[in-house]
């Protein structure tokens, strides 16, 4: 066998041991289990994505186009298969979506041969990214997702970028259909994210409405909004559904994760929530409910985080930062919560509807301040220490 071909064939082969390795369960909390490897890598991608496989062309065997992170999904449980529409971000710094998928949602999630071709609109998009995949009651797989182009209000600044929701949608998700850019009245949009059911007859969105690119400024929140057609979306009125708030896990931004799952306690959100540190900025992932009729109203807040990034997830391009934007719920009442860390890889978190309606509604909220937390804490303390006495342990 040629030098080539020997290198070739062990790429392959180490290629495939990754995808087939099996995951197993890690350490739970009793919300949720976290699983030991992370579902999907950059070294995940097909081989034949970032090399040239033809030996006249690339003798070496040298890596031609590489994949630099695989990172924030979108998710949907499509056929019987746990679907990821992955944000794959080149060497080149540009992202794409790719579907991965997998029979059981924790292991061997395998890309499909070619990534996602995504029609663009009249105005082409720079950068796409953190797509939010919703199968709408209308009959259409909805995918939200941030489009980036330079701003060209500040010419003369390389770093100037404009966030915007772009839209597509699909049946099959092989073909792609692009419908015009959400339309809303507040500067920059990032995060949004499709309701699954028709609200007071229209479509009903999460937006977050920001000031400028990275910074929300005095905008910010998961806000709301209702548009009566997704083929010309537009948001005249955001109400606000979850603030920013001062020393919490939110205070800097928040925004929504995937769309929420209906249970019979109202819809259950997964959401994202930064604050400031001296070595930048935080993301950690918390949960809230809101009314089943009313979904823009809040009626559980858990106090704190509910995922924040652990072990080697605190580490990677953008580090102590996980993010999401894809949940599974399947006909056992199971969520799968993917969920990425540090904008570098996928990983999974598994619980139950059962256990996070019972997170949601029974974590006490956060008091906003040092003494209410000592409070919320002692009355814990107390219960507790009679109930141990009684044990008699
Ligand atoms: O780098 C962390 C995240 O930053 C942005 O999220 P947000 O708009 O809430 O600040 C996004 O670029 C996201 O993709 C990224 O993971």
């Amino acid at each position: 066998m040629s030098e080539f071909k020997s290198l070739l064939k062990r790429k392959l082969s180490a290629h495939q041991a990754l995808i087939s390795r099996e995951n197993k369960p890690a350490e739970s909390n009793g919300v949720y289990q976290r699983w030991q490897h992370p579902v999907l890598t950059a070294e995940h991608t097909p081989v034949y994505w970032r090399y040239d496989l033809n030996e006249a062309t690339n003798p070496r065997l040298l890596e031609r186009i590489g994949v630099n992170a695989a990172f924030n999904s979108g998710a949907l449980y499509h056929e019987g298969k746990y679907i990821l529409a992955v944000r794959v971000e080149g060497y080149d710094r540009k992202s794409f979506f790719a579907i991965a998928e997998s029979k059981n949602g924790v292991d061997h999630f395998r890309f499909r041969d070619y990534p996602i071709t995504l029609p663009e609109t009249e105005r082409p998009d720079v950068n796409v990214y953190d797509m939010r995949l919703t199968k709408h009651e209308d009959g259409y797989i909805y995918g939200l997702f941030c489009t980036e182009r330079k701003d060209e209000s500040q010419p003369n600044d390389m770093s100037a970028a404009e966030a915007q929701c772009g839209i597509a949608r699909t049946k099959d998700l092989e073909n792609w259909e692009r419908l015009s850019d959400l339309v809303t009245y507040s500067g920059q949009q990032r995060n949004v994210v499709l309701h699954p059911e028709f609200i007071e007859g229209k479509y009903a969105l999460y937006t977050r409405p920001q000031d400028g690119f990275i910074s929300v400024g005095g905008g910010g929140g998961i806000g709301w909004g209702l548009t009566d057609s997704m083929e010309n979306a537009e948001v005249k009125e955001e109400v606000i559904v979850d603030q920013k708030a001062y020393h919490t896990i939110k205070e800097v931004k928040n925004g929504q994760g995937p769309a929420p799952i209906k249970t019979d306690k109202g819809w259950l959100h997964l959401a994202h929530g930064v604050r400031n540190t001296a070595a930048g900025l935080r993301y950690v992932l918390y949960v809230f409910m809101t009314d089943l009729e009313k979904p823009w109203l809040v009626t559980y807040r858990p106090g704190g985080h509910f995922i924040a990034p652990r072990g080697e997830e605190r580490v990677g391009d953008v580090s102590n930062v996980v993010f999401t934007n894809g949940w599974i719920i399947n006909e056992k009442n199971e969520v799968f919560i993917y969920y990425a860390s540090s904008d570098t890889r996928m990983h999974v978190a598994t619980s139950t509807v059962e256990q996070m309606v019972d997170y949601a509604v029974n974590t006490p909220e956060d008091g906003l301040r040092s003494a209410a937390s000592v409070e919320t804490r002692n009355k814990l303390i107390a219960a507790n220490l009679e109930i141990i006495k009684k044990l008699d342990l």
